[in-house]
């Protein structure tokens, strides 16, 4: 998984990025940097940490995220966003910045979250748009010597109805597509389709408060009764919009502090922050929901380890993701849950205790499922 964090100058992102990747960036107080910076974290699973510590193998391989903070740009001065590496990213973390501090000014005036989140995503809204208009000019050229199906129908997207929501300033992320458009869209790396996790940068005194976030997450109140106007999550999270927006409170420059200790004292802190886990879990978790991903899990004395997969994803497709020979000449899954193999300390417990079920090419594979295949090529 790849998440681009993005904002506006002087937000946090930087002390964010430190802190999800144990890193040592430099912050800056007074100039914007103008550095992008690319770190990769292991994805801290408590699941997969008692398995390695039931199975004590040669090698422990957590999943991996990879982390780019670009740097805050500022219309005023005629700065752009650094998209090439953000069209890139699965999903996009965009810091807004509710912190007070009377030394660091806000480049728009005021602390203000939500003008914030319509300011970057109007950033994005226009560089779609750009992108968008191109293509309808290249296949308007080319109408001349025909269109294909295919491309009449990729117009036919574009102009009736990508290039009306960007023009009515609406992220293309709270439309709604079938399989085919998706498809479809790919390729263009749309950036205000992607998933985005807002990260509200708040005081340290607000980091454990629901409330602190709770104003954000209500439709702005300016575009009443719209039905595509909610912005944020909803505790339904059912409506479309919701599905692919989060928004998580996090005190990035604790959290940064935090990272540098001792990891053995890190949790007191966390503890008398308020917090159950760090930053770089809950970014992490958010991630995996907004992009529809869980884990499962491969066992052995030589290797314990984490794998990434779309949500519904078969045994024959976790078995491509282990290994492509393993897919070709899959014949069975041993499928159990992470904690049956805690509780029975072995796969061969389990098998005793049928906690260890055979399964076929065709089963989907679960959130946090132990599965050994078993495969002939
Ligand atoms: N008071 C307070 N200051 C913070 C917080 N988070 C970051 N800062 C400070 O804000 C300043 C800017 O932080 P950075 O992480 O460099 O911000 P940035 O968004 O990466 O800035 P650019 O990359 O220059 O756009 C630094 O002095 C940080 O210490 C916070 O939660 N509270
Ligand atoms: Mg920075």
């Amino acid at each position: 998984m790849q998440l681009g964090i993005l904002g506006l100058p002087k937000v946090g992102k930087t002390a964010l990025f430190n802190a999800l990747t144990a890193s040592r960036q430099a912050t800056g107080r007074f100039r914007a940097s103008k550095t992008t910076n690319v770190g990769v974290a292991a994805v801290r699973d408590r699941r997969l940490e008692q398995l390695r510590d039931l199975y004590r193998p040669k090698r422990y391989t957590p999943a991996q995220v990879r982390f780019v903070d670009v740097p805050g740009i500022d219309r005023g001065r005629g700065e752009t966003l650094d998209l090439a590496e953000l069209r890139m990213m699965d999903a996009l973390v965009h810091v807004v910045r509710a912190f007070e501090d009377p030394e660091l000014l806000h480049p728009s005036g005021g602390v203000d979250p939500r003008r914030d989140m319509e300011t970057i995503d109007l950033e994005l809204i226009l560089a779609d748009h750009e992108v968008v208009e191109r293509r309808l000019e290249r296949l308007a050229q080319a109408r001349k010597r025909g269109l294909s199906d295919l491309e009449k129908r990729e117009r036919a997207l574009l102009s009736d109805r990508i290039l009306p929501a960007l023009e009515a300033e609406t992220p293309l992320r709270r439309l709604e597509f079938d399989a085919n458009e998706e498809k479809r869209l790919r390729g263009y790396g749309f950036l205000s389709l992607k998933p985005m996790l807002v990260v509200v940068n708040v005081d340290e005194a607000a980091v454990g408060d629901p409330d602190a976030i709770a104003a954000l997450a209500a439709p702005p109140a300016a575009e009443p009764g719209q039905r595509e106007s909610a912005p944020c999550a909803n505790p339904s999270g059912r409506s479309p919009s919701s599905a692919r927006m989060r928004l998580l409170a996090v005190s990035a420059r604790l959290e940064e502090d935090i990272s540098r200790l001792d990891p053995t004292d890190q949790g007191d802190f966390l503890t008398e922050a308020g917090l159950d886990q760090p930053s770089a879990v809950r970014v992490v978790q958010a991630g995996y929901e907004l992009l529809g991903l869980i884990s499962f899990f491969t066992v052995g004395d030589d290797e314990v380890r984490a794998w990434t997969l779309r949500r519904g994803s078969t045994a024959v497709t976790a078995a491509g993701a282990v290994h492509s020979d393993m897919e070709r000449g899959f014949i069975r899954a041993e499928v159990t849950g992470w904690r049956e193999l805690i509780d029975a300390g072995s796969l061969a417990v389990c098998r005793e205790r049928a906690t260890l079920r055979l399964e076929g090419k065709a089963y989907p594979v679960r959130d946090g499922e132990v599965v050994h295949f078993r495969f002939n090529v």
